[in-house]
């Protein structure tokens, strides 16, 4: 069945008032597969996002979406704008094809693209203000915990045990053609501990900037890719921010000399992400900013070079060397970091008033 066929199919099963005309891959994410559907209602054309669930990374889907249900509805609640899950007609969140996939829709937010990186500060802000308000709204979720929907996902010192694994192994023989970033990323094995250990709150743990819709004004509209949201840090939150947020190019940059962070906009992204989040961290939180970055990029650094090792069974890729030169990308990013850390954590600690 080829994907229109599949899509036909899949949409039929879901509470979606019109006639299905087409439908087309969408976004630049590396995990699911995400599809927009059209469908005829009268003489308009309206549109859904349908999503195929990655069944390698998520194990389990029920408890994934009972996550994301809850988190929509509180944020709604709390009067902000949520991704809008369509129920399937018999009332589920999700439905599985005769191939045992599972697949999701939800109301397709018109008229808004995404960044994989930006050049703009002002977009900086809003997207890691939307990001922190985000922290913000669910920080009083009420009980019981989310679930947890992957294992050790922001664990930086698992993430370098699976690299050791990998290198070990070596199962594609790659090891030779990444000794370098393999020894780059095990010189800096001790950033993996340099956070300290805080209570566990609702994070996103997937903040790469194109996970914000904009709109035409480049306001913040809504954000997306709710399936780690889960107990985790703010670091985490914070630190992916810093990595797609504040860089000169893009996260698979070939070349090397235009990955920088750029100081205007990472003091864009503390202030915005700062202001959004507002009261609720605590100091040990605000403290360790600048430093969350810096984990954060190294540990997807290591997540990259561990997929490519492995054979790109993880992430998507474009082309065989791809997860090797997102590697290579982070560690150059990381080394900007190092560079000029003096000045960015006093700009870190200034927006999170922990100076
Ligand atoms: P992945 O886990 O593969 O990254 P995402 O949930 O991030 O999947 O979706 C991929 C992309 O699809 C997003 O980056 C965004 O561009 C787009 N997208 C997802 N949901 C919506 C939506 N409801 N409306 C508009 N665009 C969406
Ligand atoms: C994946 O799903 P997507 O493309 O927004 C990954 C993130 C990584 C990111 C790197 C569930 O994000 O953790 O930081 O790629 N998501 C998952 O670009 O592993
Ligand atoms: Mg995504």
């Amino acid at each position: 069945m080829d994907d229109a066929q599949t899509l036909r199919a899949v949409a039929a099963r879901f509470r979606i008032d019109g006639t299905f005309v087409d439908a087309q891959r969408y976004g630049a994410g590396h995990i699911n597969d995400t599809f927009v559907g059209s469908f005829a209602r009268g003489d308009t054309v309206v549109h859904y996002v349908h999503q195929r669930i990655n069944e390698h990374v998520f194990g389990d889907v029920p408890a994934l979406m009972t996550n994301i249900e809850r988190v929509t509805e509180h944020i709604r609640a709390r009067g902000g704008v949520a991704l809008r899950l369509v129920l399937a007609r018999g009332g589920e969140t999700f439905v599985t094809d005769d191939a045992g996939r599972h697949w999701r829709t939800y109301d397709f937010v018109e008229r808004t693209r995404t960044y994989d990186w930006t050049d703009s500060p002002a977009r900086a802000y809003e997207a890691a203000h939307a990001f922190g308000e985000f922290s913000r709204c669910l920080s009083d979720l009420p009980q019981p915990p989310l679930r947890e929907t992957i294992a050790h996902f922001h664990d930086a010192a698992y993430r370098f045990a699976q690299l050791r694994e990998s290198a070990r192994a070596d199962t594609q023989g790659r090891a030779l053609t990444a000794a370098e970033e393999i020894r780059f990323a095990f010189d800096r094995e001790a950033i993996a501990n340099a956070l300290p250990r805080v209570p566990p709150r609702v994070a996103h743990n997937d903040t790469k900037i194109n996970n914000v819709l904009f709109d035409d004004r480049d306001r913040a509209v809504c954000i997306v890719d709710l399936d780690t949201v889960m107990p985790g840090s703010v670091f985490a939150d914070f630190g992916d921010l810093v990595r797609t947020a504040t860089a000169t190019a893009a996260e698979d940059e070939r070349d090397l000399e235009r990955v920088d962070v750029r100081v205007d906009l990472f003091e864009a992204v503390s202030e915005g992400f700062a202001r959004g989040v507002g009261g609720v961290l605590l100091r040990e939180e605000r403290e360790h900013a600048f430093e969350a970055g810096t984990v954060t990029t190294l540990e997807q650094g290591v997540r990259f070079l561990t997929d490519y090792l492995n054979g790109d069974r993880y992430f998507r890729v474009a082309r065989p060397t791809h997860n090797l030169e997102r590697a290579r990308t982070q560690f150059a990013l990381l080394r900007s970091l190092e560079r000029r850390r003096s000045e960015l954590e006093r700009i870190a600690r200034n927006a999170f008033g922990a100076t």
